[in-house]
């Protein structure tokens, strides 16, 4: 359990640092906003990835302090990017959810009092889920969405794609987007079938009034063509890779 230890001490020495990945309109080419992504800043291994500590603090329930940190700072930076920067739509803050924390039945609340103690408008602040936590789909699962949703918030399933599920469980579910993979994005414009499946994703979500927000674009040729199949949204090293709050600020200012 040393990484466990670890990595609480950092939560409460203050060594996690938010890295911002921005997030575009297609047809605007506009900056709508950003996810946030979690670094750990290690006293000695230096920047350790959320891939080698979001799973440990899964299974220890460190995630449900983390996540709330995680959540809190994000808010905080984005009320504060909205102020500094005001445009029309606000500028939005896509954020991380584990499993664990949506089983936690004061999450909402939660969500709540942080929306309230940052002045962040809660129609600026994403939730993202991946697509294995929505697959099993309890009837707790169910609520806890149901009453984020009620504070105004809006609800994204993540890795869209990846958890096997049948496409037709999106209509029960109270989501506003969805987040095509990352894997299926990779390989538009190289394997015919690929195309052939973003467009039934995208068809899909559009018939229940859901918007899609494309992951992991790299290539102006991606991007032209979830362009022409109508995403709303796109994320990726085309743009940009995630950045530190100062690079943040520089991409911000060098775009308008
Ligand atoms: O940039 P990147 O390596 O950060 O992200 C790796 C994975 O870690 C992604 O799948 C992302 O969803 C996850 N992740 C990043 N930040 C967070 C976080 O704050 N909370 C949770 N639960 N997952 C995160
Ligand atoms: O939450 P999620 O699983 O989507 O986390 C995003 C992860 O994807 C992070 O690790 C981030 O660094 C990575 N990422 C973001 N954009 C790209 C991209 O264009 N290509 C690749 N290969 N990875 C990306
Ligand atoms: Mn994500
Ligand atoms: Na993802």
């Amino acid at each position: 359990m040393e990484v466990e230890n670890d990595l609480r001490r950092s939560l409460e020495e203050n060594r996690l640092v938010l890295h911002y990945q921005p997030i575009t309109e297609l047809k605007s080419g506009k900056l709508i906003g950003f996810e946030a992504l979690v670094r750990w800043i290690h006293p000695r291994r230096g920047m350790i990835w959320p891939t080698e500590f979001i799973e440990i603090s899964e299974k220890t329930g460190l995630i449900v302090p983390l996540g709330l940190w995680v959540l809190r700072q994000a808010c905080w930076q984005m009320r504060l990017w909205q102020e500094r920067f005001p445009v029309t739509p606000p500028l939005m803050i896509s954020v991380n959810i584990s499993p664990r924390q949506l089983e936690e039945a004061d999450f909402s609340e939660q969500v709540k009092k942080i929306l309230e103690e940052t002045g962040l408008p809660p129609s600026s602040l994403r939730l993202e889920i991946t697509e294995h936590t929505v697959v099993q789909r309890s009837g707790a699962l169910i609520e806890a969405l149901d009453s984020l949703r009620m504070l105004g918030v809006q609800l994204y399933i993540d890795d869209f794609g990846t958890g096997y599920s049948s496409l037709g469980y999106l209509d029960r579910l109270p989501v506003d987007a969805i987040k095509i993979d990352r894997s299926f994005v990779s390989n538009l414009g190289k394997a015919k079938s690929s195309q052939g499946v973003v467009q039934a994703i995208i068809q899909l979500a559009h018939e229940l009034n859901i918007e899609v927000v494309a992951e992991g674009v790299e290539t102006f040729e991606q991007h032209r063509e979830l362009k022409r199949l109508q995403c709303e949204f796109m994320q990726g090293f085309y743009i940009s890779e995630p950045l530190d709050v100062h690079a943040v600020e520089r991409f911000i200012a060098g775009r308008s």
